[in-house]
């Protein structure tokens, strides 16, 4: 069994149902055992011009899972359940209804073309770091440190619901 981090964001729709009903999808999952659930965090929306307060807001937070999944196979999970929440892609970085990054999976590094474990940009969110923060304040990030030492340089704005 490996320990994953996943985080969820939502903007559209009714953001807590979906988080919620997700959750349970992801915890049902065979091979999954769920650890935690973070608090729920609003957040303004970051678009790749920088913070957009004219979109709508999101809800993160993180999971903490136990599974016996490979990498692959658990991104094939957090999609169907993308999908089955009603995401559709269209603009990079664009709103929607729900969102599921995996961010680390316990010293496991992979780069191709479907995944980029940890993931990328985690280290600079405080919307993943500090509900992960709160579930587990000794975690760290495979290749960046401490989850706590990340947090308090990271400078988006989150606001505990
Ligand atoms: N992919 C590669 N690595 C991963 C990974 N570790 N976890 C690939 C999940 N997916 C991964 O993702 C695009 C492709 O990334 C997938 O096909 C998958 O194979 P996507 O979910 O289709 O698109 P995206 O989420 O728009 O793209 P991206 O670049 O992953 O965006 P981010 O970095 O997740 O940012 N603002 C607030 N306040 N809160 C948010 O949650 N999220 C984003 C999206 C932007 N702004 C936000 C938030
Ligand atoms: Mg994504």
């Amino acid at each position: 069994m490996t320990r994953a981090v996943i985080a969820f964001g939502a903007n559209l729709g009714d953001r807590e149902a979906t988080i919620a009903s997700a959750t349970r999808a992801i915890a049902e999952t065979e091979g999954i055992t769920l650890v935690a659930v973070s608090p729920v965090y609003e957040t303004p929306a970051i678009k790749d011009s920088g913070v957009d307060h004219e979109a709508p807001g999101y809800l993160n937070g993180v999971v903490v899972v136990e599974t016996s999944l490979e990498p692959h196979a658990l991104l094939d999970l957090l999609q169907a359940v993308e999908a089955s929440h009603g995401r559709v892609r269209s603009e990079h970085w664009g709103d929607r209804t729900l969102d599921l990054d995996l961010i680390d999976m316990a010293g496991v590094r992979v780069a191709d073309e479907r995944l980029v474990l940890p993931h990328p940009r985690a280290w600079e969110r405080a919307f993943v770091l500090q509900p992960w923060l709160d579930v587990d304040p000794s975690a760290e990030l495979t290749g960046r440190g401490s989850v706590a030492g990340l947090r308090a340089e990271a400078r988006d704005e989150v606001v505990r619901r």
